[in-house]
């Protein structure tokens, strides 16, 4: 388990509905570092870079727009496992599935699947989840985002005074 960085960012929705300290929170108690965080409006072409690896799915254009609709807090957290821990605090994919204590299962509930009928045979579905907050689900996708979201001088490189409360 090594000393990772990982990409936080707290969705459209997470930020409208106050819920920002709450996730920030979260990740101050666990113990983990903030080492960067800023408030952002994102283009569209950032927003698809972001998520290329989904570009061939239903939900993508839903995606995209979704994150469009409003500002999005920026953050690297760091800290022993980081990417891990990172995504076991967010909880699952789908908001119904998360756990109770996890930043999805505690605030948000809604996964809303659009059916689309194509020539009155086929049928699509489109699922747009508003699930508050992002986080990298690997070390390599990790370093991919920060690097996408922050400049070289805006992640902080300094040594947190509880660091020896929190590490053996
Ligand atoms: O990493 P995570 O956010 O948990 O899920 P991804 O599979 O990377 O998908 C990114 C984003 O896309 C997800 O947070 C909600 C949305 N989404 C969706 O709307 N419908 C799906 N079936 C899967 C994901
Ligand atoms: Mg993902």
């Amino acid at each position: 388990m090594a000393n990772e960085r990982t990409f936080i960012a707290i969705k459209p929705d997470g930020v409208q509905r106050g819920l920002v300290g709450d996730i920030i929170s979260k990740f101050e108690k666990r113990g983990y570092k903030l080492a960067a965080i800023k408030m952002v409006t994102p283009s569209k072409e950032h927003l698809e870079e972001h998520y290329k690896d989904l570009s061939d799915k239903p939900f993508f254009k839903g995606l995209v727009t979704y994150m469009l609709s409003g500002p999005i807090v920026a953050m690297v957290w760091e800290g022993r496992d980081a990417v891990k821990t990172g995504r076991t605090l967010l909880g699952a994919t789908n908001p119904l599935q998360s756990a109770p204590g996890t930043i999805r299962g505690d605030y948000a509930i809604v996964r809303i699947t659009f059916v689309i009928l194509l020539r009155g045979t086929h049928c699509a579905t489109q699922d747009v989840g508003r699930n508050v907050c992002h986080g990298s689900d690997s070390v390599e996708t990790a370093k991919n985002e920060i690097g996408l979201w922050f400049g070289k001088g805006e992640v902080i490189d300094y040594k947190n005074a509880q660091f020896d409360w929190i590490y053996e």
